[in-house]
């Protein structure tokens, strides 16, 4: 096996909303130890509720930045006391949770070159920051950001053809025009903005770290195509921000050999090498081992789809990112707010609480539900922007009502269809060696993985990767180590288990999923329109 070396390991962390975790791997690739520290609950003094703080305004949402690191102190310490070997540490990458950011105060850079082994690293760097709140992912305030981006560069489509999506409230630019408008004196004193992972990844190498392009993609400002900044984008949201910001890497470039903080702290190796951090759903795509032509449904409270994309077709749904471990290629993440529990109520009418029972509705019924339609919004979609329950014959008249067994199908058809559709709109082809991946709690559902496997007229295998970031956290330590471009990233992960086939499409999906589709679509755009 290709740079196999005995006893050598490699690890991956993963700074979410919820906690820090790391996770190593030895050179088969086999997962040797994993650790987690939760923010509400083992760093109480900072009073998070799931890892963040919900202002009043219940639009702004921030998380203490100091609070990241001294979970980092915690978890290695716990790490240490465990008797984790750190010199076996050949190298290390990681993830954060997506378009969160980090300002660093002039001079914290000095700070970061001469951290003293002797004192954890908060309380060296508390002083460092010029935002003591970072704002994350889940904020939503910056709506009038975000429409000054998208008119600044041309329209919303043309925003999202530069950098892969419309304006979006979380995404890192619009978070940055705000702080630039409210507090102009801290945005004039930071000397660097990192995302959550570039951070993660200036502490381990005592030094900035570039933001990998991938992550990158998650700001509005990255030109996905050039690859590069674009600086119409960069000048709409605030003065000399390219600077701020520093030159983006590719995601598995290594970065440097870890600060000697570590080194005389934790037993580290000086030779230890820090490949670049990227966003936590970069990282999943890692750890799933996603390949080109593949899907991943994740299915739990929301459905998510990561897709693997060569010629991307960036829409005002949807968000296209840089891929993160193929310079050519890039992956495509949809997210579909009504899933598990949008099924688990159609359960609950139609089949008495019961998984057996509404899978005998199901067999009940034919592949393609005697055309009949049902478009279950409970809650407000994202993917379209739409709500409401809808139920069509095949005739596309509607009714206000479908049988318990009608109704079983046509929520499983319905999503599925809707996923297919979305997946389509971004660029995503279904060729003949497709694969669906299919994950999350209802991936144990065969009846399910059955339907999936008809509308999308592919195979679907089943997936148990706990931890799924992190562990692609480690992979990439050993991808960024081995030379990244230089090795294809799939050659790096072939010896890591094999999934499980779990379902064979009919031979008759092809034809009826093919024409259901056309009407879906059609139903769909219409109901999204009015
Ligand atoms: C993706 O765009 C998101 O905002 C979330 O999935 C965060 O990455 C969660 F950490």
């Amino acid at each position: 096996m290709a740079g196999r070396q005995e006893g050598r390991m490699f690890l991956g962390f993963d700074f979410s909303t919820q906690q820090v975790k790391a996770l190593a791997i030895n050179d088969a690739l086999e997962v040797v130890h994993t650790s987690a520290v939760q923010f509400d609950t083992d760093l109480p003094q900072y009073r998070t509720q799931g890892g963040c703080h919900i202002h009043d305004d219940k639009l702004t949402v921030t998380s203490p930045t100091i609070m990241w690191v001294e979970a980092l102190d915690v978890l290695l310490n716990r790490m240490k006391k465990q008797g984790f070997d750190f010199s076996k540490v050949a190298a290390l990458s990681g993830t954060g949770q997506q378009h969160g950011s980090v300002y660093w105060k002039t001079g914290a850079q000095s700070a970061l070159h001469k951290l003293e082994s002797n004192l954890p690293l908060h309380q060296q760097i508390k002083d460092c920051f010029s935002i003591q709140d970072s704002p994350i992912w889940m904020d939503s305030s910056t709506t009038q950001q975000c429409q000054n981006l998208e008119q600044a560069l041309g329209g919303a489509q043309r925003l999202a053809d530069i950098t892969g999506s419309r304006g979006y409230e979380r995404f890192t630019g619009n978070q940055i025009a705000k702080i630039y408008e409210k507090n102009q004196d801290a945005y004039n004193s930071s000397e660097r903005i990192s995302l959550v992972c570039s951070f993660a990844a200036s502490l381990f190498l005592g030094d900035y770290s570039p933001i990998d392009l991938s992550d990158g993609s998650g700001m509005n400002l990255l030109d996905i195509n050039r690859r590069e900044w674009c600086q119409a984008a960069l000048d709409a949201c605030a003065p000399d921000l390219k600077t701020k910001l520093g030159q983006p890497v590719p995601s598995y470039e290594n970065l440097g050999a870890v600060s000697s903080y570590f080194v005389d702290r934790y037993g580290f190796s000086p030779d230890c090498r820090v490949v670049a951090f990227t966003g936590d759903n970069q990282g999943s795509l890692a750890g799933m081992r996603l390949q080109e032509g593949d899907v991943v449904l994740s299915m739990g409270t929301s459905d998510t789809l990561f897709l693997w994309l060569t010629t991307p077709q960036p829409a005002l749904e949807g968000h296209i990112f840089v891929n993160p471990v193929d310079p050519l290629a890039y992956m495509a993440l949809l997210c579909f707010k009504n899933g598990s529990l949008t099924r688990e109520g159609i359960r609950n009418n139609c089949a008495d609480n019961s998984w057996d029972k509404f899978d005998q509705l199901l067999a009940s019924t034919p592949r393609g539900n005697d055309g009949n339609i049902g478009i279950y919004f409970d809650i407000q979609e994202i993917t379209p922007s739409a709500v409401g329950v809808y139920r069509f014959n095949a005739t596309n008249e509607p009714q206000n009502s479908f049988s318990p067994a009608t109704e079983v199908r046509a929520v499983l058809e319905g999503q599925f269809l809707a996923r297919r559709l979305h997946a389509e709109n971004v660029g995503f082809r279904i060729g003949p060696d497709c694969r669906v991946l299919a994950t999350g709690g209802a991936s144990s559902n065969t009846s399910i993985l059955q339907v999936i496997a008809d509308v999308f007229n592919a195979k679907v295998y089943v997936l148990d990767v706990a931890n799924s970031a992190c562990l692609g956290g480690a992979y990439r330590a050993k991808h960024g180590l081995l030379g990244g471009d230089k090795v294809p990233f799939s050659d790096v992960v072939k010896s890591a288990p094999e999934y499980k086939l779990a379902a064979t499409p009919n031979s008759d999906a092809l034809q009826i999923y093919t024409a259901l589709l056309q009407r879906y679509k059609a139903l769909e755009e219409n109901i999204a329109q009015s």
